[in-house]
This record gives structure tokens, sequence and C-alpha cells, in this order.
């Protein structure tokens, strides 16, 4: 047979209590944010992270970088299931050497059809690819593997 002191017994009843609600205030929150978020279509969306739609694709989105002043190599960084930055902005046919850097547990690929770019990049390995902005509109850029879970980023003409 177990004793537990009833002071034990009573501050334990009270987290529980305070662990139950927690996840009301969670939803709460998020609702907040995605009606937030889903609010201005269109606009051009600065928040550094959650979702946004890339090429008809709802993507997460974790940063954007403005890239028309580098010279030299750009990077981003791959994690499961995202890029970040997400989009990169550059000068109208800039061409950029980017650094990809796999942060991930599993292996990823950036791939650009329109442009031929096709790198896997496997777990805490590295690679490099050449790609030029878009003369005008954004181009898509997306992991084969996940893009279906929004690993999707773009090359946008900077604003
Ligand atoms: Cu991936």
């Amino acid at each position: 047979m177990t004793r537990k002191p009833l002071a034990y017994s009573g501050r334990s009843r009270n987290e529980m209590g305070l662990l139950r609600r927690l996840p009301i205030v969670a939803a709460a929150v998020c609702l907040l944010v995605g009606a937030a978020a889903c609010g201005g279509y269109g606009d051009d969306k600065k928040s550094e992270e959650g979702t946004t739609t890339i090429g008809g694709v709802q993507a997460e989105s974790h940063g954007t970088k403005d890239v028309s002043g580098e010279t030299g190599k750009v990077e981003i960084e791959m994690y499961d299931n995202y890029f970040e930055p997400t989009i990169l902005e550059g000068k109208p046919g800039q061409k950029v050497t980017i650094e990809l850097k796999n942060e991930g547990k599993v292996a990823h690929t950036f791939t650009i059809s329109e442009q031929s770019v096709d790198q896997e990049v496997e777990p805490a390995d590295e690679a490099e690819v050449d790609v030029t902005f878009p003369e005008s509109g954004e181009l898509t850029f997306v992991c084969k593997f996940h893009q279906s879970s929004g690993m999707v980023g773009a090359l946008k003409p900077a604003s």
C-alpha cells in the first residue's frame, strides 16, 4: 500500500488542471494567428514564420532574404521539411550560386525544373547550385520529396 502526503496530491491536482487548459489556450492563439495570416490575400507577407502560398501551394514560410546586393554565395538551409530562408529576392536575371546545407535528418532536394536544377542533399551534407532570378513573376523551387508537405520556396524580384 502506498501513501501520498495530502499536500502533494493537492498541488498535483492543480498542476493537472493547468496542463489541461494549456492546449485550449494554444488552440485559441493558433486560430487568431491563422485568421490574421489568411486575412490579406495578395499582400506581401513579411512574416518570418507561418504559412504562405507559393505557386498555388501552401508552403512553410521561414523568412525572406533580399540578395540583390550579394555577389558571393547565398545560403539556404534545408530542414525537415522547409527551406530557410524560404523566399529569396533578387534583381531580374541575377545569377547566384546557392549553397545548400541540409540541417535535417532526411535527404532533401532543391529542384527548379524550369532551369534543369535538381540537386539532392544528404543529411549533414552540402551542395551548390547555380540559379537565375526570373525576369518577372516568381519562380518556385521545391523539394521533390516533401513538396506536398509544404517544402517549397521561391525566387522573386526584389521590391
Ligand atoms: Cu525535403
